[in-house]
């Protein structure tokens, strides 16, 4: 296909444009001004400013193109002064490419369920003095422009996956888009820092195309789709994807929220999206799971007690060239902290992994029969 009938858009601090799509699937690059990132990716997640048991130079080393912080744990500790004093989030950190920072909201009602949720905006308990806070869209702004990210998300109103009144969801919505307009016109940076929307709207088809409807009328660099991984059904979580895929713009890149399961993301990059982030990867690294093509492997297991073999055969990654699972089997079941980096290591090296066979896929118009392979890997038995 010539390049001129390809998606792209334009925007001072980010430049997107698809390479070679097939069906609703697409890959893309998407210039930042850290980083030229790209799609379909995964952007693991460094809760505290860095990826637990990873350094930046073995993030760079493992294809990591933009990584996601965020501003609820680093507007708290160090506090986004020091950050901005110190430079901003990517020296401090050490950190050359992309990053990515939350806007806080959702990690509060997620994490300290102490949380409500008024116009103003998000109240909690602050977790090291108990006092009272309040998060509204201009602070989170605030605080992100002084973490300097290439990508900030606006503060939206989250509802739990699991909820199932209309009224809550509808409320949501519309709050989302004042916040929105709040946040924007907040926006110290708007020249070098991208601001996200987030698609809210439960699970219902006219909320989702009214948010949709809303936030595109406000011309973003690019757009999230939030409200999903909450203990959803699959069906429901991938019935939203699909409709918003096909609702955002085809020029611009579609972030899904919370998203980390190897299937997820080849299902999710199938239907249209671009981008995703989840701690799943890391922390399940962190209890001796090592993800591969086949599911997971708990090296815990007593079975891996004497086994010669690397993790996965055909990973390359530092881990599988050095380490038998029975090495990581017993260091595993010691509790040795180096496990937790050799299978953090092997884990974001089979995520990058994962999309760039995905993306190498598309370019070779052969995502069907690549994701029929995986499945087949996944389910032998097909069940
Ligand atoms: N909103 C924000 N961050 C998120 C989500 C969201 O909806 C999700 C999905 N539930 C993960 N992270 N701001
Ligand atoms: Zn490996």
């Amino acid at each position: 296909m010539a390049s001129a009938e390809l998606p792209s858009s334009s925007s001072p601090a980010l430049q997107f444009q698809v390479l070679a799509q097939q069906g609703r699937a697409r890959t893309a690059t998407m210039k930042l001004p850290h980083y030229t990132a790209e799609t379909p990716m995964f952007m693991p997640v460094g809760t505290q400013g860095t990826v637990k048991g990873l350094t930046s130079e073995q993030m760079q080393e493992l294809d990591c193109h933009v990584i996601l912080g965020n501003t609820y744990h680093l507007g708290n500790r160090p506090g986004p002064e020091l950050v901005a004093a110190m430079g901003g989030l990517h020296s401090f950190i050490n950190w050359p490419r992309g990053m990515l920072t939350d806007s806080g909201g959702f990690q509060m009602v997620s994490l300290l369920h102490l949380a409500d949720i008024t116009e103003e905006g998000v109240t909690f308990q602050s977790p090291v003095d108990g006092s009272r806070m309040l998060l509204t869209p201009e602070e989170s702004i605030g605080i992100q422009n002084d973490l300097g990210a290439d990508i900030m998300m606006q503060l939206d109103d989250v509802v739990p996956a699991t909820n199932t009144d209309l009224a809550r969801f509808e409320e949501a919505t519309h709050r989302t888009t004042r916040w929105l307009d709040r946040c924007i016109a907040a926006n110290k940076r708007p020249h070098e820092q991208n601001l996200f929307p987030i698609v809210q709207g439960g699970f219902d088809v006219s909320l989702r195309q009214l948010s949709m409807q809303q936030l595109i009328a406000r011309n973003a660099p690019g757009y999230a789709i939030g409200g999903l991984a909450g203990g959803e059904t699959k069906d429901m979580f991938w019935r939203v994807v699909a409709q918003c895929a096909a609702g955002l713009p085809p020029g611009k890149p579609r972030y899904v929220m919370g998203i980390g399961y190897p299937l997820d993301i080849l299902v999710c990059s199938a239907l249209g999206a671009d981008m995703y982030d989840s701690v799943y990867p890391t922390r399940t690294a962190r209890f001796g799971v090592a993800l591969v093509d086949t599911g997971v492997m708990k090296l815990k297991n007593a079975a891996f007690a004497k086994d010669m073999r690397p993790i996965d055969e055909s990973c390359s990654c530092m881990t599988c060239r050095q380490y038998t699972r029975s090495y990581l089997h017993h260091v595993v079941t010691r509790g040795i902290s180096s496990a937790s980096i050799l299978v953090t290591y092997h884990n974001v090296a089979y995520m990058q992994g994962l999309t760039r066979r995905i993306r190498q896929a598309i370019k070779e118009q052969r995502l069907p029969d690549f994701t029929r392979a995986f499945l087949t890997g996944m389910f032998p038995a097909g069940n």
